[in-house]
């Protein structure tokens, strides 16, 4: 097939790529500023290339007509966890979405693959707009913790090199790790709920200085400048003292003061 005809190929499954990733960091955002905990740590995407597309069909005995129908992880996208736990919420979310459907899913988290891979698969329709009209897309969503991702970005550098014919030393310490990362996983879930709860204050923290330090910006252009100066001094003074309710608190007055210029600028 020639370049031009695999870009033609090729260019929508780029699209759903693209936009994929643009949602997916936005559910990771949406967590955020509201100061909660994502069970989306990180999202990756990636258009198959063109020699591991050629390969697959070789593997498989996909022709050229089939590509499409057959090989169903052109585009894919990788989403993050901190913990195994969330890879079941991600599921769920992804199968509350309207903007896409689950054709199918696998579940290598809880049935192991024989090489120690783990991840949730899911393959999903999604449609994209392009200039000849809407196009439904196979895309393969892989949903797994940062270990396992760990563990499958080294043994996918071996394939490279080996191929099929990884040493048999090597095989067998690959499951070996596999084994310690599912044990790391299952620690780590039991201080779950310490380290959410750390993480969520420093994302409430941020929110909070954000919209302090807003605030104060906008007093500037139009409330007296000493008055504002002492805001900002009482805000350091609270600010070290790393006392979210304390912090939470002067917002929320600050907010009061802010409303009260606004609607004297009015006047
Ligand atoms: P790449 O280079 O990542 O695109 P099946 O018929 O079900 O065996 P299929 O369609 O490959 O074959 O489905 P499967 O097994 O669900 O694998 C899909 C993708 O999952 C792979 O794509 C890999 O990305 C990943 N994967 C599956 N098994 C392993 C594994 O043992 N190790 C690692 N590191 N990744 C794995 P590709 O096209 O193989 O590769």
């Amino acid at each position: 097939m020639e370049l031009q005809l695999w870009r033609e190929l090729l260019d929508p499954y780029q699209l759903a790529v693209d936009e994929l990733i643009v949602k997916f960091n936005h559910v990771i955002q949406e967590h955020r500023n509201r100061g909660i905990y994502s069970p989306i740590e990180s999202v990756d995407g990636r258009l198959k290339s063109i020699v591991s597309i050629m390969d697959k069909m070789q593997r498989k005995d996909v022709s050229m007509n089939d590509i499409e129908e057959k090989i169903e992880d052109l585009a894919g996208i990788r989403i993050t966890c901190q913990f195994v736990e969330d890879i079941d919420r991600v599921v769920v979310m992804i199968k509350n979405r309207t903007d896409m459907s689950v054709k199918y899913e696998k579940d290598y988290v809880r049935h192991m693959k024989a090489s120690g891979y783990r991840s949730y698969h899911m393959i999903v329709i999604y449609p994209v707009n392009t200039i000849k009209g809407t196009k439904n897309l196979s895309v393969e969503i892989q949903i797994r913790t940062m270990a396992m991702n760990f563990w499958a970005t080294i043994e996918h550098s071996l394939q490279y090199k080996y191929k099929e014919n990884i040493p048999q030393y090597i095989q067998q310490k690959l499951l070996d790790v596999s084994e310690v990362i599912l044990d790391m996983d299952h620690e780590m879930s039991v201080v779950r709920d310490e380290i959410m709860d750390a993480q969520n204050s420093h994302h409430r923290k941020e929110n909070l200085v954000r919209d302090i330090l807003n605030n104060i910006q906008n007093l500037y252009k139009i409330a007296n400048t000493q008055e504002v100066e002492k805001i900002q001094d009482e805000f350091y003074r609270i600010y070290v003292l790393d006392d979210l309710v304390q912090l939470d608190h002067f917002s929320k007055q600050l907010d009061i003061i802010s409303e009260g210029y606004r609607a004297q600028s009015l006047n």
